[in-house]
């Protein structure tokens, strides 16, 4: 169908295809893990609430391992495997288990998201939640789908005509989140934090958040679900510039004419 429409190279429809059966396979693993979840030995990263267990590592390696499979000479950053430098344009942006601390602790909202990078844009981001098997999907200039049906972001033109989802961590100073809290809540919005910003972004896309802000967020948490909310039709900041593949930026989008109003909210 895309390629009819001559939306995108085969290239990338091809590693469009493959994404769509490996995230479902790193579903299915990951899912096995969470109800296992006792198992797991949890570890703390460098802050605190950044946890990791084996399951989010080993779901990487059978993404990467597929990937490798079929496309061996692809560049590869994992949030747990970090960057394997390839010999081509196509960058492979993972996070095997994004909302991990709901993970461990047992909570349902956590996703796998994969995105595709060609040279400097995203050609493509998935987004699967296995607890209510939803496939978010968007390839650049085909819109966005889940599980295969057409979704659009809202249109609306008020911060009270929905919820909007917020994310933070010890990595920036409370004060960030605080501040737009009180500027959504002053002019009579309301939020949600479910702890996994990806499966937020996917909810904006999906029309069923207003939209979603995190001061400082990962490419590997959120690449996919910038590009399902730009083929819904919502607003996006600038999230890659100044270094935001690499070093994380924070993140900003909603639907489109609230856009400026949120962003106001981000400053104060
Ligand atoms: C999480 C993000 C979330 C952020 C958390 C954490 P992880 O990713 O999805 O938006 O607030 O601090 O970074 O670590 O679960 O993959």
């Amino acid at each position: 169908m895309f390629l009819e429409k001559g939306l995108v190279d085969a290239e990338v429809v091809a590693r469009f295809d493959l994404a769509k059966n490996v995230i479902k396979v790193a579903g299915e693993l990951a899912l096995d893990y969470f109800q296992r979840r006792e198992e797991l030995v949890i570890e703390t990263k460098t802050e605190p609430q950044d946890v990791v267990s084996i399951a989010d590592k080993n779901v990487e390696q059978v993404i990467l391992q597929q990937i490798q499979e079929a496309y061996p000479v692809d560049n590869f950053l994992g949030e747990e495997q970090g960057i394997l430098k390839g010999d081509n344009d196509y960058l492979w942006v993972v996070d095997p288990i994004d909302g991990t601390s709901c993970f461990v602790n047992g909570l349902p909202s956590w996703c796998i998201s994969i995105a595709l990078m060609q040279q400097d844009k995203i050609a493509f981001g998935l987004v699967y939640d296995p607890n209510a098997d939803e496939l978010f999907t968007a390839l650049s200039g085909a819109g966005c789908q889940v599980n295969g049906k057409a979704v659009k972001a809202l249109n609306i033109d008020s911060v009270q005509a929905g919820v909007m989802g917020v994310g933070t961590s010890h990595r920036v100073p409370s004060s960030h989140c605080l501040h737009f809290l009180q500027g959504l809540l002053d002019e009579g919005g309301m939020f949600i934090r479910n702890g996994s910003g990806a499966l937020m972004l996917a909810y904006v896309a999906a029309g069923r958040l207003i939209g979603y802000y995190e001061p400082h967020i990962n490419s590997w948490d959120c690449l996919a679900g910038l590009i399902l909310v730009q083929e819904a039709g919502g607003s996006t900041n600038q999230f890659l510039e100044n270094g935001g593949l690499l070093e994380g930026n924070s993140i900003l989008v909603s639907a489109k004419d609230i856009h400026h109003q949120l962003d106001h909210f981000t400053r104060l």
